[in-house]
């Protein structure tokens, strides 16, 4: 990442102006679990400052200011809760990310700014993730360990254990944390991470997360699975694992917190699949219409707040215009900003040329 500054590590401002005071501090249940009123709402600003930025880039590849279309809205619970409870920082002592195209809520409970996402998705030179060069959603943050993230679906299932294998030989509590949709599943790369993450005696600390949410581009999950839960799979390895209601905040944020702390302790694998919502298809190329009949993360858990005390209504409608507002800043800022020039498109992209290399005169067998 030559051009990009390095990220502030310094506390972020999460929630804009509006909401900065909690009406409760009580704790908020879904009936087995509870989170402290606090929490809930640094989770909620979070949650709702992605939905906006998501929103907003669907806009931009509607209105021409922006170009492909890929994300999360509708898992914006789970990712928020994985990017508050990891541990950030870069090398082995500290979690590695390896995502996948729709984890924007996991960036910004990092503490990416909105504008370094809706640079890559307006393709502006000053994008400090590819510099133009790629879709919006695909990260890569040295600083954070955050692997850059692939359009080829399922490889990051393949790396994640070699970053492993360095955090389990160098020691301390880092965990290598891999995510995934339900149809990514199939390829050999997930049985990949599972062999490799369960040799005996040579196990290794890797979260495998597999966001379900139902499809794979327009293939229903249900006529592709034998299995009941994608979870189960984990058995047959002795890998441990859940299946999670991923639009409960509460439950995801449990279940990841269960998942990481074994991962940790044990320095083994844990695998969890949550069932998420998928509120605007699969991307532009299917329309980003939002869909209807799917549950809403993020409605739910506002009125789980307002219903609990922890914010009352005006405070929510302040934090959503808020966020509103930022986003469009962001893309006020981004729409002046440079474009990559077309003479430095092989800068990053291709190897030197093997001609420079010198082999051996018997290389491979080959006539040189
Ligand atoms: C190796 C590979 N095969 C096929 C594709 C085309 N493709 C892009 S997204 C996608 C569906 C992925 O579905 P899933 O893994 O469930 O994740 P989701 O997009 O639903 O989050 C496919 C098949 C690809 N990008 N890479």
């Amino acid at each position: 990442m030559p051009d990009a500054l390095p990220y502030d590590d310094s506390d972020e401002e999460l929630g804009g102006q509006g909401g900065s005071v909690v009406l409760a501090r009580r704790a908020v249940h879904n009936g087995i679990d509870s989170l402290p009123g606090e929490r809930c709402l640094e989770i909620f600003r979070l949650m709702v400052r992605t939905r906006a930025l998501e929103e907003r880039t669907i806009k931009m590849s509607k209105s021409g200011e922006g170009f492909f279309w890929v994300g999360g809205p509708g898992e914006e619970a789970f990712n928020v809760c994985l990017g508050l409870q990891a541990h950030k920082g870069r090398g082995p002592a500290f979690d590695y990310f390896h995502l996948h195209y729709r984890s924007a809520g996991t960036l910004l409970a990092l503490g990416m700014p909105m504008i370094d996402h809706v640079r890559q998705m307006a393709m502006t030179a000053t994008d400090r993730h590819s510099m133009g060069r790629n879709f919006v959603g695909h990260y890569a943050v040295p600083e954070w360990n955050v692997m850059p993230v692939s359009s080829v679906i399922e490889i990051q299932f393949t790396m994640a254990p070699g970053t492993a294998m360095v955090q389990k030989r160098f020691g301390g509590e880092g965990v290598s944390i891999v995510v995934g949709g339900d149809a990514g599943s199939a390829e050999g790369d997930f049985t990949s991470c599972m062999v490799w993450s369960t040799r005996p005696g040579q196990e290794l600390p890797v979260l495998m997360l597999v966001t379900n949410n139902g499809y794979g581009i327009s293939t229903p999950a249900r006529t592709q699975h034998g299995e009941l839960r994608i979870a189960d799979r984990g058995e047959a390895f002795g890998i441990p694992g859940e299946t999670i209601d991923g639009n409960d905040v509460i439950a995801t944020w449990h279940a990841l917190d269960r998942g990481l702390d074994y991962c940790r302790r044990l320095r083994r694998p844990y695998l969890i699949e949550a069932r998420v919502s998928r509120l605007h298809g699969h991307s532009s190329s299917s329309g980003a219409a939002r869909v209807s009949g799917e549950a809403d993360c993020l409605k739910l858990f506002e009125e789980q707040l307002v219903a609990s005390g922890v914010i009352h209504r005006e405070l929510a409608e302040m934090i959503h215009h808020d966020a509103h507002e930022e986003a469009d800043q962001a893309v006020e800022q981004a729409k002046n900003e440079a474009r990559p020039d077309p003479a430095d498109v092989e800068r990053f992209t291709f190897a030197p040329s093997p001609v420079d290399v010198v082999y051996p005169k018997d290389y491979m067998g080959l006539p040189r």
